[in-house]
């Protein structure tokens, strides 16, 4: 299945090889977790914020709804240009806080200056998630997961997302005091059968020149992961792409679907029996479907249907919905004649002379 061309591109090996990192960032976290949970003081600690930007921003989303799902205490997420402008609001005083700051290159301006506003404002342990080592977000974090196998020369995060993602799964889990399950230390096996598995429907859909529009729907911890998969169809091949929750769909944004729409469904076990309604509608509203989904439905006429592997809850099966989608726009790139690698505009760090900006 792999071609001559996709050996020339970063992008496609950095997709392909993600689960070898998954693996790295695991044994990362198992190794870490006393010295982790040393910082967590839950009787004192009345919310954590999540912050990143782009990319990160959308893993934030999910991290919260994760480390809320898993711990029971108060997980928000805030781009981090909201804690750096808005700090009265994101970080309200009387309020005492942990901070986890999410960031590929460890260099992010935003990322760091909001950083620096929650020491000036807050006591609390800041907990760093991020590819690099030698990086100013890890001098500056109490401690920091670091996913050293994730490293990307593409400037779209594939594998440092997903990386990222098993982190924070991981960080869930030592928090919520609960031991790896086996099936989260499982996750890079399954990773690689779902990459070979699922290659040519990938190839087939981001190859299809009949989609114009695509829609990535998601709720609850699949949200965050919904705008990452649109992030991605954008960066790589400036594709019209959108992302939502899924019953927010029928509230205005589903007067877009055409008969050259694909709509990408992350589903949930959770509100499952609700999201497949969703799906059913807007297939007869001429729509073309795709289920990423924890359970067959063949019976349900999808259009098309990722079956991810059975055994894992909602809060352990993220990661597994991102190969697939990584290829979509990977492939979707290489139609529009695009360089997966180099997306259009942008640079692997955004770095800002903030101050320079004046009132
Ligand atoms: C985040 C970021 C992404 C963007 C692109 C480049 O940087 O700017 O927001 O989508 O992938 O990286 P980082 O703080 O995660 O290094």
């Amino acid at each position: 299945m792999q071609t001559k061309a996709d050996n020339s591109y970063h992008t496609f090996q950095e997709i392909i090889n993600q689960p070898q990192a998954w693996q790295a960032v695991l044994q990362e976290a198992s190794g870490r977790s006393s010295a982790v949970r040393s910082y967590w003081r839950p009787e004192e600690t009345q919310e954590v914020i999540f912050i990143g930007c782009g990319s990160t921003y959308y893993l934030a989303r999910t991290a919260a709804a994760i480390f809320q799902g898993m711990t029971g205490a108060l997980g928000k997420a805030h781009p981090a240009s909201d804690v750096l402008l808005f700090p009265d609001i994101t970080l309200s005083q009387g309020v005492s806080r942990m901070l986890v700051a999410i960031s590929r290159s460890g260099e992010t301006t935003e990322t760091l200056r909001a950083m620096e506003q929650f020491r000036a404002r807050d006591s609390g342990p800041v907990i760093g998630i991020t590819c690099y080592e030698d990086t100013t977000l890890v001098r500056m974090a109490s401690i920091s997961l670091v996913a050293r196998e994730a490293h990307e020369q593409s400037v779209a995060q594939t594998r440092s997302f997903a990386s990222m993602l098993v982190a924070i799964q991981a960080l869930s889990t030592i928090l919520a005091d609960r031991p790896m399950s086996e099936k989260l230390l499982e996750l890079p096996e399954l990773g690689t059968a779902l990459i070979q598995e699922n290659l040519a429907l990938a190839k087939q859909l981001g190859g299809n020149p009949a989609f114009e529009r695509f829609f990535f729907l998601g709720s609850g911890p699949f949200y965050g992961l919904a705008c990452e998969a649109m992030l991605k169809m954008k960066e790589m091949s400036l594709s019209y792409s959108e992302a939502f929750q899924f019953l927010e769909f029928r509230h205005g944004p589903m007067s877009m679907v055409t008969q050259q729409t694909l709509i990408v469904g992350l589903l949930s076990e959770t509100a499952l029996p609700h999201e497949l309604a969703l799906l059913k509608d807007m297939r007869a509203l001429g729509a073309k479907v795709l289920a990423i989904t924890p359970v067959d439905l063949s019976a349900e006429r999808m259009d098309y249907q990722v079956v991810l592997p059975k055994g894992l809850t909602d809060m352990e099966r993220g990661v597994l919905y991102l190969p697939v989608l990584q290829l979509m726009a990977y492939y979707r790139s290489l139609r529009n004649k695009l360089n997966p690698d180099r997306p259009t505009n942008l640079t692997a760090v955004v770095s800002l002379d903030i101050d320079r900006v004046s009132g």
